[in-house]
């Protein structure tokens, strides 16, 4: 039976602060998860610590709200346990990209088959405004005493670099662009990134929904705000990596694109290639009987209850090291 996004909600009180993006994100999800024709049981979301932590709350799937920046060791490690889930990580812009950099780094060398969902709000919402990795040099926002002292890291570019397989941009307030994004990651072969713009009306005074907008650049005639914010897809850029000779100039066209900011601040896919071996695969290799017998299905117990890991050998090592 084909379940609608109502399905995927849950009683939990949704706590964050009246207009936050966050909503937007997990309607998204809800829809996304409706629209591919998923149940709850086949979608796991792994969360670190932030606002954005709390979005498998307010999701009826399985999900496990983890530590601060350890969102994807725990994703990797459930999906490695059990590859017929669709894993869906998902965190903040500080989670990610502050204390869980060199996790986001290291997954990338992997290419598990999963999706990563990072909330740019550009500070660290639940600690009360700090600046997060992601909010540009001399940038003040209403929390800090001094602007910004640090350079941002660019998700995006960050992910090419690392060797994420899919990479692209969504803002919170566009729903539907978000559900598209959700889903074209998910059915991604390989490891996916979603940036998605998330504006924080609590602690981030500078990147407001109205900035986004373009409220602050009315046309003079007629009045109308000049949205920021523009569709990669409209303007015909092709992300797609065909072949290995062109992989490199997808890479630096997805730099340039991801570069842009301010006047015109792109969405969409940057980069696409399923021609890189996900880890699965490279497994595959090693275990040709991998998914036939994954961790998640391996017998732990006889049918008496006693356990089948056998652990002599491990003690009698144990005791001779
Ligand atoms: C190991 C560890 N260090 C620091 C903290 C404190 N802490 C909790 S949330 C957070 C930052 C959250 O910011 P972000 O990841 O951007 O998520 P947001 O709240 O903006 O969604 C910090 C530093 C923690 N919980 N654990
Ligand atoms: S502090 Fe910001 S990110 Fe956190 S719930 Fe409030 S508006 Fe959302
Ligand atoms: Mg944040």
């Amino acid at each position: 039976m084909a379940l609608k996004p109502s399905d995927f909600r849950t009683d939990i009180f949704a706590d964050w602060c009246p207009g936050c993006g966050n909503f937007g994100i997990m309607n998204a999800l809800q829809m996304a998860y409706a629209e591919m024709g998923l149940h709850p049981h086949q979608i796991v979301m792994v969360s670190g610590i932030g606002c954005s932590g709390k979005e498998p709350h307010n999701v009826r799937t399985y999900g496990v709200h983890t530590l601060h920046g350890r969102t994807l060791p725990f994703a990797l490690g459930i999906k490695l346990a059990n590859p017929d889930l669709n894993v869906v990580a998902i965190g903040g812009d500080g989670d990610g990209l502050g204390i869980g950099a060199g996790h986001f780094v290291n997954a990338g060398r992997r290419n598990l088959d999963m999706t990563y969902i990072i909330h740019n709000n550009g500070v660290y919402g639940l600690t009360k405004g700090q600046a997060s990795p992601t909010l540009k040099r001399s940038v003040k926002t209403k929390a800090l005493p001094r602007p910004n002292i640090n350079e941002a890291i660019n998700p995006i570019a960050l992910a090419v670099t690392a060797g994420f397989t899919f990479a692209a941009r969504s803002y919170a307030y566009d729903v539907i662009h978000m559900k598209e994004m959700i889903k074209q990651a998910m059915l991604h072969k390989g490891l996916a990134l979603i940036e998605c713009l998330q504006p924080c009306p609590t602690y981030n005074d500078i990147t407001t929904k109205d900035w986004y907008a373009g409220e602050d650049r009315k046309d003079s005639a007629t009045g109308k705000a000049q949205s920021r914010l523009y569709k990669l897809s409209e303007e015909g850029f092709d992300p797609i990596v065909r072949s290995w000779d062109e992989d490199f100039n997808k890479k630096i066209a997805a730099y340039k694109k991801a570069s842009e900011w301010g006047d015109r601040i792109p969405i969409g896919v940057f980069y696409k290639n399923e021609l890189e071996p996900t880890f699965q695969d490279r497994i595959l290799q090693r275990i040709p009987f991998y998914l036939a017998n994954p961790p998640a299905k391996q017998e732990l117990k006889d049918q008496k209850g006693n356990s089948t890991v056998d652990l002599t050998q491990f003690m009698d090592d144990l005791k001779t090291s």
